[in-house]
């Protein structure tokens, strides 16, 4: 219940942007891209459910089943600050009433120069 990747690498710049997803997990999972418009820290911002802190997904792929892989297109990737969330409820509880993937650490965060 992780996003896996080194949110340091130099190749996360701004512009046009693709994101090469694979699924290594067991359950479905999601992948969308919001811009963070406030300073505070990530997860305090999804829980204050304040639509002003995240804004509107820019990009959104669903649903990644296990084992496959996707692609995500930003058209532009301006500067800033980025977060990468997963919404889906952790499968393993029936009927959708898991704890939602990003608390069980399925969020990250990383920034664009
Ligand atoms: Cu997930």
């Amino acid at each position: 219940m992780v996003f896996s990747y080194d949110p340091t690498d130099s190749r996360i710049k701004s512009g046009k942007f693709g994101f090469d997803v694979e699924n290594k997990g067991d359950q479905v999972h999601e992948v969308v891209l919001f811009q963070v418009k406030k300073e505070a820290p990530i997860m305090e911002l999804i829980e204050s459910g304040d639509p002003g802190a995240l804004g509107f997904p820019m990009g959104v792929k669903l649903p990644i089943l296990p084992g496959t892989d996707a692609k995500m297109s930003i058209p532009a990737l301006e500067p800033g600050r980025y977060a990468l969330v997963c919404h889906l409820p952790d499968q393993s509880v029936p009927r959708g009433e898991g704890p939602p993937h990003f608390v069980l650490g399925m969020v990250s965060e990383f920034r664009v120069e």
